[in-house]
């Protein structure tokens, strides 16, 4: 079920439960800012997503709200995570589903990396 990029902040969504280590994930990567797992229903040979550990809930919320040691960090997890994985050179993808007609299911901020095949255009 899509959410609302505007709506506020809903503690007990599920990735807030993954960063409280209140149910299960496989992490890959963790620092002061963010948190990276293996997606449980995988797109792709390499599907990780990469989550702030701030409150927001879509990339719109984090743009406007976070901080800018925030955003820094985020953005150098998410850099980190790909680089520690050896996907520069074959190639990775990222996306950020933000609200209803992105089909946005989670209301946390995540980042997907996709990896690991030929990803072929990007499709809208
Ligand atoms: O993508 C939400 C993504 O979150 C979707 O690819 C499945 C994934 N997901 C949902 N629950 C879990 C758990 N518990 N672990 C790992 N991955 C999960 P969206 O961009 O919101 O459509």
């Amino acid at each position: 079920m899509p959410v609302d990029a505007t709506l506020p902040y809903d503690d007990q969504n599920i990735f807030a439960k993954i960063l409280r280590e209140e149910i299960p994930s496989k992490r890959v990567y963790e620092d002061d800012f963010a948190v990276a797992f293996h997606d449980i229903n995988p797109q792709a040979p390499t599907h990780i997503l990469v989550i702030p550990r701030g409150p927001y809930v879509s990339w719109d919320d984090f743009s406007a709200r976070a901080s800018d040691a925030e955003i820094a960090g985020f953005v150098r997890a998410v850099g980190k995570v790909a680089r520690d994985n050896g996907l520069v050179a074959p190639g990775y993808r990222l996306l950020a589903n933000t609200g209803v007609d992105a089909h946005q299911e989670v209301p946390h901020l995540h980042v997907h990396l996709f990896a690991g095949r030929q990803l072929g255009p990007m499709l809208a």
